[in-house]
């Protein structure tokens, strides 16, 4: 996994009794790893509480009550299955700021739907804001050979929704993945452009199952829970991917999301190419995260 997870690992092999130390040298850990400092205490507080109570007598038992406090949090977020319903068509759309990888995992979605559940997706550049992010969205629809549904650039990101839609209705697909612009949103445009998209599913897409998929870099640490704050009072999304976990990612965000926000995350992508996704394993992560697995 990450070198972030190796320095927990390491932090468990060394030492053997469970001291005060120990505990506060933890919670200075989960700080670095993007745990938010009052996440980090709440955690060790809950870890040490645990350990009395199940008398744990050194470092490894502490630690194995860790990783399954640790996946508590996680799962406590809910589901974490994609929320697609089989034989119903579905629109996702896709979600988040600037540059943290909507284009590349809207390409990796219709990938992945069309290879392993046999969904006809259809790609929809509701990122009209830049001419490039069209031209993008195309290039990935021309190398999988999926559909794309586009309008020029300046034009309205409902209407290509709206002709997404009519694409799927008339047999071109039965799931629509829409990417959208990722300027740094205020809220209150972001939830215009959402309204507005919303009355498009509602009048025109009967039926559809519909999803918001919020993106995060990996690597922004604890701004990644920040744009999440900002994207979940805004419009509550159903779940998050989160992208670039293959960089220099810490990790620790995950819980923040699940345990402050209840937010789950559905997907984690680890490199550029098209098969680099896959569903989020709360358990595995939580031994991965503090180096059990
Ligand atoms: N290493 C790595 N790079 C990624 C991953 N996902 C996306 N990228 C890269 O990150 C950069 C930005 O990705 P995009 O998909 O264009 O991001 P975006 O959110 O659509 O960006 P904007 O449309 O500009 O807001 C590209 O160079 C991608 O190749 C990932 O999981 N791992
Ligand atoms: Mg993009």
């Amino acid at each position: 996994m990450n070198s972030f997870s190796d320095k927990l690992k390491n932090f468990f092999g060394k030492k053997k009794n469970l001291s005060e130390e120990v505990f506060d040298d933890l919670t200075d850990l989960l700080v670095e790893g993007d745990f938010g400092a009052e996440g980090a205490y709440i955690l060790t507080e809950k870890l040490k509480e645990v350990c009395k109570r199940e008398k744990a007598g050194d470092v490894e038992e502490a630690r194995i009550i860790l990783s399954r406090l640790l996946s508590e949090i996680l799962r406590k977020a809910g589901t974490v299955n994609s929320g697609l319903e089989s034989g119903k068509p579905a629109l996702i759309l896709l979600l988040g700021v600037n540059g943290v990888g909507k284009t590349t995992t809207a390409a990796k979605l219709a990938d992945r739907y069309r290879t392993l559940e046999d969904r006809r997706p259809i790609l929809a550049a509701a990122d009209t804001f830049r001419a490039a992010a069209i031209d993008q969205l195309k290039v990935h629809g021309e190398r999988l050979g999926v559909r794309v549904v586009a309008h020029q650039q300046g034009g309205d990101p409902a209407a290509v929704i709206f002709d997404a839609i009519k694409a799927a209705h008339a047999g071109g697909g039965d799931l629509i993945i829409a990417d959208t612009a990722g300027r740094m949103h205020t809220k209150s445009a972001l939830v215009e452009e959402l309204k507005k998209i919303n009355r498009v599913i509602e009048s025109q897409a009967k039926g559809f199952t519909f999803l918001k998929y919020l993106v995060l870099d990996a690597t922004t640490g604890r701004n990644a829970f920040v744009q999440a704050e900002i994207f979940k009072e805004a419009v509550s999304p159903d779940g998050v991917i989160l992208a670039k976990y293959d960089s220099s990612a810490r990790g620790g965000t995950i819980f923040s999301l699940a345990g402050d926000l209840g937010i789950p995350v559905l997907y984690l992508c680890t490199g550029e190419k098209y098969a680099d996704i896959s569903p989020f394993d709360p358990g595995r992560y939580a031994e991965e995260f503090i180096g059990l697995a």
